[in-house]
């Protein structure tokens, strides 16, 4: 094996001792070229690794399975890795770091024999932003390759930069035996490192994604002074001309991706009214000279969940995946197209599955229970300047200025449609005490109501109640705070049906919380925050009566004296870390809803 040669002396080093542990045959250096991308797909193809789509009909677009065990990111295999236990909190699994790379060793021992190791140099934000991080992530996955090639910046150009010892987060990776019972997915924000092994899965694997930029980001962020958190960024265009900025935190596949592409219904279109997309998952947010709040999106393409994307849910979604897109875990087609549950167009007939297996339209199994052709978490990897709302300023080194920032879940019943935080330290309370239905991103139960503060649980790579300090302060910091706004789409009626109707109705609501911003309208307090006054509301070409509209805002005291419990006792959990602001609030919180 031929050791590559870097100017950069720390990277040539770690690069030596990775490849002397996983003994790959060989490396080669990932450059950024076309020529090249095009040699490791033709390879992948070669190797059965992904499988190329009907080039005519989806251009550039690649198709891939994971194993069957491997689908979705593992929480409980995620670990922080840190000196002190109390540094990660009661909301990370936790390893001593000597521990973890000793028992990961095992694993990554030998790891790569028979195969290349390959070395991705990639920027998270644009190249040479003071705003970016640098990593070099090491694979034996050309699928990881071709991932990190639209996810990130990656090639020369990163390496240059790195100059001869400019910082950058060593990020290792081995598909190693694919084995879950091997699994381990290890964070070192005390060495700026990450080894993650035995699994194939992007959330998994992508290791510029959640590892580095929500996990250590976030660790990086307390200590420096700003927020990497779990948010879309989505500038709304009035009439005008004017673009107000929001960024929204959701948990994984509630609809941030539909959400940070919404397309305004036709009236308000008529009007005027244009969507920019800056991010659909990430935001790495600053306070600027302006003592206001600006983010960037750190990542340069999505990794979006496929079953329920079509034409109307998220038609520019669809038109981002025709081409130069990877395709997982999705129903192949016999004529080398794809397709999903609540996709485009009927089921075919038969295809292959995601297991890899033949399907038919309609087959049950054993239990009498449909088989779907693609995986709940099947997804796509696609380039965001490929979508008709990406934003020009996506490549600003400063980002774009955040003029409010939503919190929102799946309830079903309880949260309202919208409200507004009463100022910054109640809405970090909202956020602090956010809940959802789970969903297939993650393994569990599905359907079953989770606490996922800021949609930050599985990605804080710290103490939580000290995340929530660090919230706390950077509100004082700021003398022009965006405001706080909570929502929930996902409100059913008592015959079990969505009351709102949702998808690019949003825009709507989203209107409203811009007016807020802009000190247009006011609104009506209630014991939760500031609710719209239905007048406020553009509804135009929708007919939305007033009487589903306030079914919308019923407050519900009972329940809702049952939930603040429930939101103590996680509090709780977070035991003197939690800072006293957040406590109070939820007293006071309670006493609103006693009267
Ligand atoms: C994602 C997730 O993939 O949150 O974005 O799981
Ligand atoms: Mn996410």
């Amino acid at each position: 094996m031929d050791i590559l040669k870097f100017k950069h002396k720390k990277l040539q080093e770690w690069i030596a001792k990775m490849a002397e542990m996983c003994q790959p045959d060989n490396i080669i250096l990932i450059d950024g070229s076309e020529e090249q991308k095009k040699q490791l797909q033709e390879e992948a193809v070669y190797n059965g690794e992904i499988i190329k789509l009907d080039q005519e009909k989806l251009p550039g677009c690649f198709y891939h399975r994971t194993h069957p065990k491997d689908v979705a990111r593992t929480e409980n295999l995620t670990f922080i890795c840190t000196k002190k236990k109390e540094t990660v909190g009661p909301n990370n699994n936790w390893m001593l770091p000597s521990q973890a790379y000793k028992k990961a060793g095992q694993y990554f021992k030998n790891a790569m024999k028979g195969r290349t190791m390959y070395v991705i140099p990639f920027s998270m934000g644009p190249v040479g932003s003071p705003f970016s991080k640098i990593g070099v992530e090491l694979t034996d996955s050309i699928y990881v390759v071709l991932n990190m090639l639209i996810m990130t910046k990656a090639g020369n150009a990163v390496l240059e930069y790195l100059g001869e010892d400019k910082e950058f987060t060593k990020c290792l990776h081995a598909k190693a035996e694919l084995d879950s019972e091997k699994r381990l997915i290890l964070h070192f924000p005390e060495d700026n490192a990450i080894w993650s092994v035995n699994s194939g899965y992007g959330g998994n694997v992508l290791l510029g994604k959640k590892c580095l930029a929500l996990r250590l980001a976030s660790f990086m962020a307390k200590k420096e002074g700003w927020l990497a958190e779990h948010m879309l960024i989505v500038g709304i265009e009035d009439p005008s001309g004017r673009i107000e900025y929001i960024t929204g935190a959701f948990p994984s596949a509630c609809g941030k991706t539909n959400l940070a592409m919404i397309v305004p219904p036709k009236a308000l279109k008529k009007k005027g009214y244009k969507v920019w997309t800056v991010g659909d998952d990430i935001a790495w947010m600053r306070i600027d000279s302006d003592g206001g709040l600006w983010a960037i999106n750190p990542e340069a393409g999505f990794f979006g969940v496929l079953p329920g994307t079509n034409k109307n849910t998220n038609p520019n979604a669809m038109e981002t995946m025709r081409k130069n897109t990877i395709y997982t875990n999705v129903l192949l087609k016999p004529d080398h197209t794809v397709w999903w549950e609540d996709g485009d167009g009927p089921a075919p007939a038969k295809g292959i599955d995601w297991l890899g297996l033949p399907w038919k339209k309609g087959q049950k199994d054993e239990f009498g229970k449909t088989i779907t052709g693609a995986h709940p978490n099947s997804r796509f990897t696609a380039p965001i300047d490929q979508c008709p709302s990406h934003s020009y300023r996506r490549e600003h080194h400063h980002g774009v200025p955040v003029s409010s920032i939503i919190f929102g879940g799946r309830r079903e019943t309880l949260a309202p449609l919208v409200f507004e935080a009463f100022d910054w330290q109640h809405g970090v309370f909202l956020g602090a005490t956010m809940a959802s239905a789970r969903t297939a991103a993650q393994y569990g139960k599905q359907g079953e109501v989770r606490r996922d503060p800021m949609a930050m649980l599985p990605f804080c790579g710290y103490n939580m109640g000290d995340y929530f300090t660090h919230w706390i302060k950077m509100g004082r910091s700021m003398w022009k705070k965006p405001r706080i706004f909570m929502v929930n789409w996902f409100r059913k009626d008592e015959k079990g049906n969505f009351i709102w109707p949702g998808f690019g109705e949003n825009l709507r609501i989203l209107n409203w919380i811009n007016l807020r911003c802009e000190g247009k309208v006011d609104a009506l307090k209630t014991p939760l925050g500031y609710i719209p006054k239905y007048e406020d509301i553009d509804m135009d070409g929708l007919d939305f009566p007033r009487k589903d509209w306030d079914k919308l805002f019923v407050i519900d005291k009972k329940e809702w004296r049952k939930e603040i419990k429930e939101q103590k006792e996680f509090l709780g959990t977070f035991g003197k870390q939690l800072p006293k602001e957040i406590w109070e609030e939820a007293c006071a919180f309670e006493k609103r809803m006693k009267k």
